[in-house]
């Protein structure tokens, strides 16, 4: 039997049912409730969703059951609406989150920092923003707008891929239509490579692929193989890395204030010690001796495009007015501390 049915059985009065329903309602009269509701995008099939567990397991473990938390995948706590999700954690609509930095950006301009094409490239130059000071202004600055940040998490680097063409260079995405993410700037990318871009959510953007409204899209790897992408059409993936996609684990405000000092520690560290196991399994498969994850991709039919340093030059050559456009709205000493992390990352 389920948690709510156990206590629709105890509410109704069965007598061998309601020893739980009386102990969970002594947390109540604490001010705990009896199951805190998490929102992510994406399930457990994902690193994302793998990661927002971990934290479940292990808040549930450390607190001895004192703080349920049950994951709502598929932003569905709002309707699919990822780019309505920073709303409702601050609204209290939603408890607890791991989000992605770009479903936020609307709220938070400074997060589109992470969407500034061809800044971090690589996982060493994303972890020099991530973890150094400028990770932590972000933190500051998310904390400002409303909710309590406790750590970070990665979606990954996103990849463009298509139904149409291998893409080596701005002009093989001349005129292709593709389904991009909930912050404009996004549109700026993909407008400034001649591209067609839609905005839509990630529910909507399946069904899209799958009919051809839309030829392209973008995610990670990890991504693209546990969604089964390549039944959608997609059959050609280029790793350009141009932007990456950091996940941050929050909690409202007022339910983090109703926790006792000890639980929201607890709370704290089991995010700081899920991000860091989630991290790991966002970039297993992708890099150095471990490329599982690509041959697996690539044995579902699908060409995987690596592109050579001249070639992701052009890449950022042409979305350079985008990235100075975009400079200006986060704010330039935010983006030249950023840049000032990676330099010492960029091999070109
Ligand atoms: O919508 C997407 O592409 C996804 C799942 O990666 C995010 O939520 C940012």
């Amino acid at each position: 039997m389920d948690r709510r049915s156990l206590l629709k059985a105890g509410a109704a009065g069965s007598i061998a049912l309601a020893a739980p329903f009386v102990i969970r309602g002594a947390h109540a009269q604490g001010k705990y409730k009896e199951e805190y509701r998490l929102s992510t995008v994406v399930g457990t099939a994902f690193p994302w969703g793998k990661g927002a567990d971990l934290w479940i397991n292990l808040v549930r473990e450390r607190t001895q059951g004192r703080i349920h938390i049950k994951m709502y995948p598929g932003v569905s706590l709002i309707n699919g609406d990822q780019t309505r999700e920073f709303s409702a954690i601050r609204q209290g609509v939603i408890d607890m989150a791991v989000g992605s930095t770009i479903n936020w950006s609307p709220q938070i301009k400074e997060l589109n920092l992470f969407s500034l094409p061809f800044l971090t490239r690589n996982h060493a130059g994303l972890d020099a923003v991530v973890q150094g000071e400028v990770g932590k202004r972000i933190m500051q600055i998310v904390e400002k707008a409303g909710v309590v940040p406790l750590a970070w998490g990665e979606n990954g680097f996103r990849e463009v891929t298509n139904s149409k063409r291998e893409i080596r260079s701005p002009d093989d995405m001349k005129g292709l239509k593709f389904r991009v993410v909930g912050s404009p700037i996004f549109n700026d990318t993909f407008t400034a490579l001649g591209a067609n871009p839609t905005q839509m959510s990630w529910a909507d953007a399946q069904p899209a692929l799958a009919s051809g409204a839309v030829e392209g899209q973008e995610n990670p790897l990890h991504v693209f193989a546990a969604a089964k992408l390549h039944t959608l059409a997609q059959k050609f993936v280029t790793r350009w890395g141009y932007v990456a996609d950091p996940l941050i684990f929050v909690v409202n405000r007022d339910i983090w204030n109703s926790w006792t000092p000890a639980d929201r520690e607890i709370v704290r560290a089991a995010a700081v010690d899920a991000g860091r196991q989630e991290i790991a399994i966002a970039r297993k498969g992708l890099s150095g001796t471990d490329l599982s994850l690509v041959k697996e991709v690539e044995a579902l039919g699908v060409k995987v495009t690596e592109l050579s340093a001249a070639e992701l030059k052009a890449f950022e050559v042409a979305t350079k007015p985008v990235y100075d456009k975009w400079a200006k709205q986060i704010g330039i000493d935010l983006v030249k501390k950023a840049e000032a992390a990676v330099a010492p990352t960029r091999k070109g």
